[in-house]
């Protein structure tokens, strides 16, 4: 049976309350009726073909429940194609049709620095940008998104960002489900704010400019409110949290477990279940849910705990838009007719995770994450040890094939800090070892107090295309606190 007729006769869009709060009564499958059913990205794979292309272009998006925005988004008007990449040589080809510079950043991918699309890989207005991808890490989910200084934030926020899977094609070999759409789903976190009338709306005041700019709305894959069809078995999700400064905390309503699978960099040896997943700006997850005995069900999150942060300004806001309490993420309706292809959570899943601190680590280094207590005020006073991030200053050099460890502290907020064209580890985090989703390959982690990493070096970055490592609350990265290093 087709999914898509499930919901025939209920096209009629529930009205989704603003920011729908989750008050633990229980969801049926009835009560999920009225929604809109989540659609995913078009799958674009490159398997055979080993090239793909990406046009930046603007548009008008209809998000559901009455909402819509001027938006931007790759090959589309909001948001792209997931891109799946086997690993080998992948031919990009990303055509600029808006009329300021975008970039596309791999976020996730391990490749050279030349063809990372960070600041340095600006694309004009009118041009395109051919990076050959050279792929050669295990599969993984990562992302794309625009990285230009001082304008991601609102080209992420306008859509310039989609969803990359790299895969080998063995996951029938692993007992894991690999369907995309249907028992394997993407699924992008974002928030949204819209006016009374339901106009997409961005504002850098000094509360969004302080703790990044979080919305009173959650959307996935764009869309507000809806609810994602599933078959009555074990269903992969892949996490990505693509918003500008919200922290998500994730569980499900009725307590069930989520099987970890993989973290940023791939899997892991083998699934972890846990309770609860902390998922911050940047970061990505994949977890197994098993819909085997289940009817419906809502994924929620936990309130951002950098909201409330910033004195009576941040509760006046909460109260007001009720960020402080629980909220919906996504809902889930089982369909019994869906084909079942896996039906038990795998044992193992071979993910190469070694212990890095059986390596020798070269160098030391200690970065913190500074936000001044003017910051909020003038915009200005983010900074990575006292250093605002300057396009011609190369901030640190690292050798080829080597190991460091970065000591990395935060001021003020919980600040997710990225490393471009690195995989590293977590060692520990605030003087503990680190949680369960920190325990795999990393490329962006939530820096509460101090975390310990412990950073390979595997890819080539020359001075004039740098890695940049920065705050993924992207009002932050915009403002300063990021800094760029080459690799030699
Ligand atoms: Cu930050």
């Amino acid at each position: 049976m087709k999914r898509r007729s499930f919901l025939l006769g209920s096209a009629a869009l529930a009205a989704v309350g603003a920011y729908a709060l989750y008050r633990g009564q229980g969801i049926d499958a009835a009560s999920l009726s009225g929604r809109p059913q989540l659609k995913f990205p078009t799958l674009m794979d490159t398997s055979i073909s080993g090239r793909f292309k990406l046009k930046a272009m603007a548009g008008k998006t209809d998000f559901g429940g009455g909402r819509s925005g001027v938006t931007a988004g790759f090959n589309q008007s909001h948001l792209g194609p997931v891109v799946k990449m086997r690993p080998g040589t992948v031919q990009a080809s990303v055509e600029n049709q808006l009329e300021m510079p975008v970039s596309s950043h791999w976020h996730g991918l391990v490749v050279p620095g030349e063809f990372d699309g960070g600041p340095h890989q600006a694309i004009a207005s009118g041009d395109s940008w051919q990076p050959e991808l050279p792929i050669n890490q295990a599969p993984c989910t990562a992302w794309y998104h625009t990285h230009i200084h001082g304008a991601t934030a609102t080209g992420v926020y306008a859509g310039l960002a989609g969803g990359i899977i790299v895969s080998d094609g063995r996951d029938d070999e692993r007992g894991l489900p690999s369907t995309y759409g249907e028992d394997d789903l993407f699924l992008i976190l974002q928030d949204k704010r819209f006016s009374a009338d339901g106009q997409m709306i961005y504002s850098r005041d000094m509360m969004s400019q302080m703790h990044g700019f979080t919305g009173d709305t959650v959307l996935v894959n764009g869309q507000v409110g809806s609810v994602a069809i599933v078959p009555k078995s074990v269903v992969r999700l892949r996490l990505l949290n693509g918003s500008n400064a919200r922290i998500f905390r994730l569980s499900f309503d009725d307590g069930q477990p989520m099987h970890l699978v993989a973290t940023d960099g791939g899997y892991l040896p083998e699934p972890k279940p846990i309770d609860q997943l902390q998922l911050s700006p940047g970061e990505r997850a994949e977890v197994l849910v098993d819909f085997s005995n289940s009817e419906a069900a809502m994924l929620v999150s936990a309130p951002d705990p950098n909201a409330g942060m910033g004195g009576m300004m941040g509760r006046m806001q909460n109260a007001i838009s009720g960020l402080g309490l629980p909220f919906e993420v996504v809902a889930f309706a089982i369909d019994d007719r869906l084909d079942k292809r896996i039906n038990k959570v795998p044992a193992k899943l071979g993910g190469d995770v070694p212990n890095l601190r059986n390596s020798a680590f070269v160098q030391e280094r200690r970065l913190s994450l500074d936000m001044g207590m003017g910051g909020g005020m003038m915009g200005s006073a983010m900074a990575i040890n006292g250093r605002a991030f300057e396009e011609k200053t190369i901030n640190l050099r690292a050798n080829l094939g080597t190991v460091e460890k970065w000591t990395v502290s935060a001021s003020m907020l919980a600040h997710p800090f990225h490393i471009h064209g690195v995989s590293f580890q977590v060692l520990s985090e605030n003087g503990n070892a680190s949680r369960p989703e920190n325990q795999g390959w990393k490329d962006t982690v939530l820096v509460n107090q101090e975390v310990e990493l412990l950073v390979r070096f595997d890819q080539l970055a020359a001075d004039s295309a740098p890695f940049m490592y920065h705050c993924h609350i992207l009002e932050h990265e915009d403002a300063g606190m990021m800094g760029q290093f080459v690799v030699g």
